[in-house]
């Protein structure tokens, strides 16, 4: 059986790669944040499976800058691969919090990296690195090879994350990779990011139990994608012959005003009736025009991105409606 680690297990890709890896027969072992609340949502059905949790599924607590018990978990665990997903991943909140973002997305890999660079046996790496590398890049859709520029304190960490990667392949022969995902949605994404914010109104003002929306710049365009197929593409990168960078991305760009109307039409809602606009969600610099090119993913990965931003919202919203629904039922029993 493969063994994998994965930081950040917990996290919307953490579970959907979990799932897959365990489908594909792997031992799965992922790093937990310690902290006083246990909030593992999106693993609770594998956590509670009896069959699963402690046989094929195996759950370590370490902050990623600690780095004695991660150590300590790779010596124990002898991944053939490792997974690193973890960090400070909002975008907005890293103007805020600028030195705990650079401390765990930046420095957080660069630590992870050099237990790596001294285990005997070395797990093939895979980062996850981010379209924000680009910030205000010179060309469009932007490849493996187009320079960083990045505007935001999350893209400088993850810059200097993805460069550190490449650095330790190519300068110590380490199997390390970088994963450069455009956004990926899902029904599990993270409620403070745009997508989820927006899905999950348009079901709860649909349901009548909300009204308006607050949102920050509505021109922001993206390249949004659908999460468990990236993961895929994770996977992917890993089982290479040789250790290499990659784009994951549709090729498609939409604004966010697009996603609001996708997700509102779907459920027979006009987005302008709900939508207020709240200085507090905009971010002091923004990447303008991301959107990315995948083809070395397509050509080597055999890879490509089928659902595209409209979809996601669409399907989004219709596992938000489910879920509004099920936890407003009265608990019959009690
Ligand atoms: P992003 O995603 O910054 O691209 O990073 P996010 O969903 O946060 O923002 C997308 C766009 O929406 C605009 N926006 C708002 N964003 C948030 N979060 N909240 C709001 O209320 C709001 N209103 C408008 C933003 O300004 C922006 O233009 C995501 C993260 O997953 C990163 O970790 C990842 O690396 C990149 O995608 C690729």
């Amino acid at each position: 059986m493969p063994t994998a680690l994965i930081t950040g297990i917990t996290g919307q890709d953490g579970s959907y790669l979990t799932e897959l890896l365990l489908k594909k027969g792997y031992l799965v072992h992922g790093i937990v944040r310690r902290s006083s609340s246990t909030v593992r949502t999106r693993l609770d059905g594998l956590f509670h499976d009896k069959n699963i949790y402690d046989r094929q599924l195996f759950l370590h607590y370490a902050d990623l800058d600690d780095t004695t018990t991660i150590r300590r978990i790779m010596v124990k665990t002898q991944p053939d691969e490792l997974y690193h997903l973890a960090g400070q991943s909002h975008v907005g909140a890293s103007f805020d919090i600028p030195e705990t973002t650079c401390q765990f997305t930046a420095m957080g890999t660069l630590k992870l990296l050099e237990i790596v660079r001294d285990l005997e046996k070395q797990p093939r790496t895979l980062h996850i690195s981010s379209s924000e590398i680009f910030g205000r890049p010179n060309e469009s859709p932007q490849n493996e090879a187009t320079p960083m520029r990045p505007v935001t304190p999350y893209g400088i960490a993850k810059a200097f994350a993805t460069q550190m990667v490449a650095l330790y392949r190519e300068s110590f022969g380490i199997f390390a990779t970088n994963a450069i995902c455009y956004n990926h949605e899902s029904p599990r994404r993270g409620e403070s990011f745009v997508t989820r914010k927006i899905t999950k109104a348009a079901a709860a003002i649909k349901l009548g139990q909300q009204d308006k929306l607050s949102l920050g710049n509505l021109d922001g365009k993206r390249d949004w994608g659908y999460a468990p197929e990236y993961v895929d593409a994770m996977w992917r990168i890993l089982q290479q012959e040789t250790p290499d960078d990659f784009v994951l991305a549709t090729g498609q760009q939409h604004s966010v005003r697009d996603f609001l109307s996708a997700a509102f039409e779907s459920v027979g809602l006009n987005w302008r009736d709900h939508i207020e606009q709240d200085l507090r969600y905009m971010r002091p610099a923004e990447v303008s025009r991301l959107v990315g090119d995948a083809a070395k993913a397509n050509k080597q990965l055999d890879w490509r991105a089928s659902v595209g931003g409209p979809e996601v919202a669409k399907l989004m919203v219709q596992a938000d409606l489910v879920a509004i629904t099920q936890s407003s039922l009265p608990v019959v029993g009690r």
